[in-house]
């Protein structure tokens, strides 16, 4: 049986990548000023003094503290970088020069060992005179190592929550549901699987690729995912949210079914609807068009929409179906078991292959 905790995507590297807790240069100054603070105040109250042994107190405590906190940063990029789907993602979302950005954070922990390195030397070199106040000083050059680099740290903490909206679907068969803003995306997903979807008269509610598990599947783990709504528009044009539906649709492997909102009051006119599916076609390995909102055509207009969609050369056999009405979903789900199940025995003869080849 699958617990409840994987069926809401929640896989092990969505745990770990929760495990790190990221600093900002804030919170790392705030910290190390408060403890050396208190290590300042313990030295002058203590009964015996040794000057070099406190300055260094003072120095190892501000270093390992700064150390420990980029140590996350390190931490983070490992992860990221072990994972090909993951470092995909991140950097099809969020551009690529932003795994080299994670780099870079990672490194600043290096940098900063060796600037302790000199400092402790020119520290123990430096003749008897203030030592307190040249270790205080040596600390908060420890930090600027932090500071100068606040907004990389920053920018690692947005590709950190960033990776955490990957959906996680090694091995797994899905189903990406895909289409216009409005079109009932997330309406058929809380249909058909349980994922936890908003739905919402307004475009973009859905900011993310939600999985769920497909209804009633008992054999198979398919993953039904709910993506942001897409535009017709290039990738560059693109808002965060449907970068990352056009992320999920190229890396989850499986079955694209696009949904398509007939109706005058949709968020792209029909035409255009049916570009998209033709670009969309030509991407993926396998392609099912359904016709949603069909409660609220007319007997001419049905007709009108079917003649249209019925032309499309290459999607096979279109369902007509209303999410909201409960109409046509027994059909579409029946069928997209069937076929789950097609690709996943063919996966397994291939010896765990990825579907689609890739
Ligand atoms: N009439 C009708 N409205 C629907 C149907 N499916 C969804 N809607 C409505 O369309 C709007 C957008 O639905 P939603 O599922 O949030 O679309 P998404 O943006 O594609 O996820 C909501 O007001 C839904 O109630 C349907 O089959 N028929
Ligand atoms: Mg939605």
């Amino acid at each position: 049986m699958i617990s409840e905790k994987k069926s809401s995507g929640k896989l092990p590297s969505d745990v770990e990548l929760r495990r790190i807790h990221l600093s900002s240069y804030e919170e790392i100054y705030e910290k190390v000023y408060k403890r050396i603070g208190k290590l300042v105040e313990k030295q002058k109250r203590a009964e015996e003094k040794d000057d070099v042994a406190d300055a260094l107190e003072i120095l190892n405590t501000a270093y390992n503290l700064i150390y420990e906190k980029l140590e996350a940063y390190d931490k983070l990029y490992k992860i990221i970088n072990r994972r090909d789907d993951l470092r995909a993602y991140v950097s099809l979302v969020l551009g690529e020069d932003a795994i080299e950005k994670l780099e870079n954070a990672a490194r600043l922990k290096g940098k900063l060992k060796q600037l302790y390195i000199s400092l402790k030397s020119e520290l123990l070199s430096s003749g008897r005179r203030d030592l307190r106040k040249k270790s205080l000083g040596a600390s908060s050059r420890l930090l600027s190592v932090a500071k100068r680099n606040k907004a990389l740290l920053a920018e690692a903490l947005e590709i950190k929550k960033e990776a955490m909206l990957f959906p996680d679907l090694k091995g797994k068969i899905s189903v990406v549901i895909a289409g216009v803003p409005n079109s009932g995306k997330s309406t058929l997903a809380s249909r058909i699987s349980n994922a936890k979807v908003e739905v919402a008269e307004y475009p973009f509610t859905t900011k993310r690729a939600v999985p769920g598990r497909l209804l009633s599947e008992e054999f198979l783990d398919v993953a039904v995912l709910d993506t942001p709504g897409i535009f017709p528009r290039s990738f560059q044009e693109m808002s965060l949210p449907e970068r990352r539906a056009v992320a999920v649709l190229r890396m989850a492997m499986g079955i694209l079914l696009f949904l398509i909102d007939p109706t005058t009051s949709a968020s792209v006119p029909l035409e255009q609807q049916i570009e998209m599916l033709l670009k969309l076609r030509g991407e993926v390995p396998e392609i099912k068009v359904a016709v949603n909102k069909i409660d609220s055509l007319s007997k001419e207009e049905l007709d009108a929409v079917r003649k249209k969609v019925e032309q499309i050369p290459g999607i096979g056999d279109v369902y007509f179906i209303s999410a909201a009405e409960n109409i046509g979903l027994d059909t579409l789900l029946k069928d997209l078991k069937e076929r789950a199940r097609e690709l996943a025995l063919r996966s397994f003869r291939e010896g765990g292959a990825k579907f689609g080849g890739r």
